[in-house]
């Protein structure tokens, strides 16, 4: 019972070959919680030299991946379906990736990603193929195989079965709108550097609230604009406005 199939249409499958070997994706694949096919586009490019790229009308420099090949590739592995997946082209231009993005993707049961190798796509790939254009951030990279890997990555560890149940998802940072505390482990002391004594005291509920404080703490001073979507009690606004205030002094 294979619960999420993801088909990648990509210039270069081998790209994948390190992350599909990494441990806990290997490992859902080896479940049967995920299958991923990697399809190398230019198979379906039917002249002699499999030629998927070509200049753009217009004029201009670089070049533009043709319609033909991704169409029917896209074609080939939807034909006799009545099922219509999303169809995710990767591109600098799409909307930013999000954690709820990756939930939202998590529900699908087949995603099928387009990826471009630093060439612009023939518009009418977006507008008539994709159903839908996703960017992992406002950064240049090579091309949409490495995106895809991030969104394929993130939706896998949220599959029922894929991480084991003490880490779950619902525990994870963003998950709660806040970054995480800090974390220490053993030994209490190295090179003179110390655990903060309050998680050595065995005293759960007020390691709870400075795990809290943390928390709040370091959203405030990374990441201030998450706090306009996380609900804040009483006790919270309290602790964000002694910080604040504090900040203020400096
Ligand atoms: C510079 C003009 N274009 C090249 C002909 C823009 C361009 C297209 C494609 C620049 C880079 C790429 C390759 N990147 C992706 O395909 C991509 C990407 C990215 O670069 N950053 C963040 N998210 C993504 S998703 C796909």
């Amino acid at each position: 019972m294979t619960k999420m199939r993801f088909d990648v249409l990509t210039l270069f499958p081998e790209m994948f070959s390190g992350f599909l070997n990494s441990s806990i994706i290997r490992r859902a694949h080896e479940k049967e919680i995920v299958q991923t096919n990697l399809i190398n586009f230019r198979e379906y490019a039917r002249d002699k030299h499999q030629t998927v790229d070509d200049a753009p009308y217009g004029g201009g420099g670089g070049m533009v991946l043709k319609p033909a090949p991704l169409f029917e590739a896209v074609d080939a592995l939807l034909e006799g379906s009545s099922k219509r997946p999303p169809i995710i082209l990767m591109s600098p231009q799409g909307a930013p990736f999000t954690q709820q993005k990756a939930q939202e993707l998590a529900g699908y049961s087949h995603l099928i990603f387009l990826c471009g190798h630093y060439e612009g796509y023939d518009e009418r790939i977006r507008q008539y193929l994709a159903t839908e254009e996703i960017s992992i951030g406002d950064y240049v990279l090579t091309g949409g195989e490495l995106p895809a890997m991030v969104v394929m990555d993130s939706v896998t560890r949220l599959l029922p079965g894929v991480l084991g149940n003490q880490t779950s998802a619902v525990t994870d940072s963003f998950a709660n709108g806040l970054l995480e505390h800090p974390h220490y482990t053993r030994p209490a002391e190295y090179r003179g550097y110390r655990v903060p004594d309050i998680l050595l005291s065995g005293h759960h509920g007020k390691v709870e609230k400075w795990r809290r404080q943390e928390s709040l703490r370091r959203t405030w001073e990374r990441r201030p604009e998450l706090l306009r979507s996380v609900s804040l009690t009483p006790e919270d606004q309290a602790f964000l406005r002694k910080i604040a205030r504090s900040s203020d002094q400096e």
